[in-house]
């Protein structure tokens, strides 16, 4: 039997993929799982559910106008601006469309966590057999990356874990991750007499840094990746944000650290981080260079940035959500405003533009606003053509209209629209074509309530 993610097999619908799997004999050995275009075999430790799967290609960090990719594009060009090499090109390279699927080898060892480490169970992964899982964290690709020669890199991804369900926590989230390798002169600059430096020594390991490490390049270290985090934060929340420090443990940085913010009274983490294991560094074939790491969660940032109150939105379809993020400079300030609880009712508005006179979609968009006031959600260029022989262009415009506190009647926004059409016609000059006073009320799909896997 095949478990496909719904990508990979259009034609198999989902409802079907749930009726084969919730079958007990589908849950047992011989089980294929089918992820992105890979078949694996399923076994005594596949827990993957349908449900689960169907997150799988969404990607919503690649998606345009996106929160989570607004927040990925703001850290992402933090970075190359704070690392450029000597010519002016930024240091880190981003991989944004690694396959989420990773060996054992890849989650844990690659990166020392111990055969009987909890982090391993079953209970805590989505695995697809003994060997494969759902990456748990974006830390999954540091070895690879290392080993293929990579100095300077971000990761951005989404991963999966069967961890606690509450508003800042949910089992498939993104995270965003950074590592730096540093030799000795980048590090220290050029100094006058570079013998008294090194990198390594062969000491004790302490509180501080690793025995491998000198206490001074340890230092050196985390004073970099501090300054570099907390100058992203302030970029992105503003000077007067509280953060702080908490030292924190990961098997595979010492020393590391959380970083978190108050959100509504509450501290809460963004992310963590801390100075790489050498021996992750040593495994991967890099012997002279010291480096540092983070992990930042997505949808932890964006709440905090824009004043989400809940994980779960970020899975929405809908256009009251959607539609507050579609600005191209991801630097724009937004904050959230809850979306109606209403059903949103769609009209389309088809015109001939003037021949003879400039025509700009912001016009109509400015126009709209003024006599749809804020019943109107939302406002897109749905479709355009030239006729051929008129030489006209034809502009379609679906238009979303919600209340915020009650239900609107199919009369009033008629009236709404009957207004926008007339109001078009004589201060744009447009002709309209078709009158399609049909409000296809009902919400546009939305993701259903979460519930624990
Ligand atoms: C890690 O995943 C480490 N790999 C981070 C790291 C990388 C440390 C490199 C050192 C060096 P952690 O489990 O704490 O650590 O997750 C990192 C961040 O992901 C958290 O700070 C938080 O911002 C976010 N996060 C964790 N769990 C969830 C969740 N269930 N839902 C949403 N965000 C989460
Ligand atoms: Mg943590």
């Amino acid at each position: 039997m095949v478990v496909v993610c719904p990508r990979i097999l259009p034609g198999c619908r989902l409802s079907q993929i749930t009726r084969l799997l919730s079958t007990k004999a589908a849950s047992v050995n011989g089980t294929k799982v089918e992820v992105l275009g890979r078949e694996y075999t399923g076994d005594h430790m596949t827990n993957v559910t349908p449900h689960l799967l169907s997150h799988i290609g969404r990607d919503l960090h690649l998606q345009p106008h996106h929160p989570l990719r607004h927040v990925a594009q703001r850290v992402t060009q933090h970075m190359y601006r704070q690392y450029l090499s000597p010519r002016g090109n930024p240091l880190f390279s981003v991989h944004s469309q690694l396959h989420p699927v990773v060996t054992t080898h890849q989650n844990f060892d690659s990166l020392l966590i111990p055969k009987d480490h909890v982090s391993r169970k079953k209970s805590d992964n989505f695995y697809i057999n003994e060997t494969h899982l759902l990456r748990a964290h974006t830390s999954a690709h540091q070895s690879e990356l290392i080993s293929m020669g990579f100095d300077n890199f971000l990761v951005i991804g989404d991963v999966y874990r069967r961890d606690d369900i509450d508003a800042s926590h949910y089992p498939v989230f993104h995270q965003l991750e950074g590592v730096r390798l540093c030799t000795l002169k980048e590090l220290y600059g050029t100094h006058q007499n570079m013998d008294a430096y090194h990198l390594f020594e062969n000491g004790e390991r302490t509180e501080d840094h690793q025995g491998v490490h000198s206490a001074e390049a340890a230092r050196r270290m985390e004073a970099e990746l501090k300054g570099c985090l907390l100058g992203l934060a302030t970029s992105l929340f503003g000077q007067d944000t509280e953060v702080r420090w908490v030292d924190a443990y990961f098997p595979f940085t010492h020393p590391s650290w959380e970083l978190e913010v108050q959100i509504n009274g509450e501290w809460v983490e963004l992310l963590g981080c801390g100075i790489m294991e050498q021996e992750i560094l040593a495994n991967a074939g890099v012997q002279d260079k010291i480096g540092w790491a983070f992990g930042l969660g997505l949808e932890r940032w964006a709440m905090k940035l824009y004043g989400i109150p809940d994980i779960r939105l970020f899975w929405s379809t809908d256009s009251g959500f959607l539609s507050q993020f579609r600005f191209d400079d991801p630097a724009t300030p937004v904050t959230y405003k809850a979306v109606s609880k209403y059903n949103p009712c769609i009209n389309d508005i088809s015109f001939w533009l003037p021949k003879d006179q400039q025509y700009e979609s912001a016009d109509f968009y400015d126009l709209v606003r003024s006599v749809g006031g804020s019943l109107v959600e939302q406002v897109n260029l749905v479709d355009s053509f030239t006729h051929p022989k008129k030489q006209l262009t034809s502009h379609c415009y679906r238009i979303v209209y919600r209340h915020m506190e009650r239900v609107l009647t199919q009369e009033e926004v008629n009236d709404v629209h009957r207004k926008i059409e007339q109001e078009a016609a004589s201060s744009l000059q447009v002709s309209i074509r078709i009158t399609p006073i049909v409000c296809r009320g009902g919400r546009e799909q939305m993701t259903e309530p979460m519930s624990s896997q």
